[in-house]
């Protein structure tokens, strides 16, 4: 593994990285295979006639073919490239929205999704006349999946959960959630941002209708994401934008839209992000997802284990089923004094409430600190924290 950025100095300090959560740091292959798109093959995809361009698509398409195995997805048309998993959601909610939803109907959320997996469907739910219905979790950060089948009734028209909770860690029970949601007939939308980069993720065993998810929480460039849609449902939807690409036929009177999966990528698209995406797909199958996951896993427990030492300190999420994120405070310490105190230590953690007011609201908190794990994370990058936590909680509590 080889991650350029990681033998930065931050005020005199190995940086230790722990923000992965937020983005993950790139290794050389992917920042290579950006640089190199630049040098020898940059061109827009799917119209021209030269080289260059024919060369280009050829590998932007091959990218498409990489994720659908990655995700098995049944075929590449399942597969629209988006900019990332707020545009992706942004772009189901409002599709679904206009041609799905209709007044008086319902959408369920969990409490502890992302905004980007609130707002959309709220602006959607705004325009048709619909509403939210929100499922809780318990003090530990798990669903009440009880009150979960209690939510759905006739005008309940989609699902839309977090597989992986940004703040708590849960890893949440897609595949039953999809399939209480089914035996109401009702699809569901998952937002996988947290969880591609840290599990296997086969989107016809989790059996969801969408899958979402960023390039740059799971070692590609920014500025790429995917939005996974059953072929059946993805097909019934209205575009998203409207643009080059995106049609078969434009006149003034009307226009025929382009197939799938072409009728939702109007415009240009980022290509040297999509073939980055790619090269972080070989990546991660290199080192193996079951590795990254079983080096995450261990790495979790010693984490937690560890900073349960740390004088003053409560974790928050604590669900038995976690993916590598800690969030927590330090006795009545502000997170933001912590992340400060820690930054000048150089350990790079998040502070705040991490797009995610709802959580922060039902725990009665401004926010958390959160330290997340990524495949490079070491022992000693947690003893790191563990240490500078432990010189800090004296000046703050
Ligand atoms: N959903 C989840 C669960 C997320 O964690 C994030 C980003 C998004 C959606 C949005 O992804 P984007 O790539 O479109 O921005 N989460 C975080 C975070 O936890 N810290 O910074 C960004």
């Amino acid at each position: 593994m080889d991650f350029p950025i990681l033998n930065t100095q931050v005020y005199g300090h190995r940086l230790v990285y722990l923000d992965n959560a937020a983005t993950t740091q790139k290794p050389r292959q992917v920042i290579e295979t950006l640089s190199d798109y630049y040098l020898t093959l940059n061109s827009n995809i799917h119209r021209g006639a030269h080289y260059l361009a024919a060369q280009a698509t050829e590998r932007y398409e091959g990218v498409r073919a990489k994720v659908q195995a990655f995700i098995n997805a049944r075929s590449c048309r399942e597969v629209v490239f988006t900019r990332g998993t707020t545009e992706g959601i942004n772009l189901v909610a409002s599709s679904f929205g206009r041609g799905l939803l209709k007044k008086g109907d319902e959408v369920i959320v969990s409490g502890m999704e992302h905004h980007s997996n609130i707002v959309p469907w709220q602006l959607a739910c705004e325009q048709a006349g619909a509403s939210l219905r929100v499922i809780p979790f318990s003090d530990e950060g798990v669903l009440d999946l009880d009150v979960y089948r209690s939510l759905f009734n006739n005008h309940t028209r989609l699902v839309a959960c977090t597989h992986v909770s940004n703040t708590l860690g849960t890893v949440n029970p897609i595949e039953e959630i999809v399939a209480i949601a089914h035996d109401n007939g009702v699809p569901v939308l998952v937002d996988g941002a947290q969880a591609v980069a840290h599990m296997i993720v086969d989107v016809q065993q989790l059996g969801c209708d969408f899958y979402c998810f960023s390039g740059h929480k799971m070692y590609s460039p920014m500025g790429v994401g995917v939005v996974y849609g059953r072929e059946e449902l993805l097909s019934q939807l209205p575009p998203y934008q409207g643009g080059g690409e995106m049609i078969k036929d434009v006149t003034f009177e009307r226009t025929t839209y382009n197939e799938l999966p072409f009728r939702f990528e109007a415009g240009t698209p980022s290509v040297g992000d999509v073939l980055g995406l790619g090269a972080a797909i070989d990546f991660m199958l290199h080192e193996g997802i079951d590795n990254i996951a079983r080096h995450e896993a261990d790495l979790l427990q010693y984490a937690t284990g560890r900073l349960l030492t740390v004088p003053g300190i409560r974790i928050y999420g604590t669900a038995p089923h976690k993916a590598g994120v800690i969030s927590f405070l330090l006795g009545d310490a502000h997170p933001y004094d912590v992340g400060t105190l820690l930054d000048k230590l150089g350990v790079a953690v998040r502070t705040g409430h991490h797009c995610t007011q709802p959580i922060m609201d039902r725990y009665g908190i401004p926010g958390t600190v959160r330290a997340s794990l990524a495949c490079y994370t070491t022992r000693t990058d947690i003893d790191a924290l563990v240490d500078a936590l432990n010189r800090i909680a004296p000046m703050l509590l």
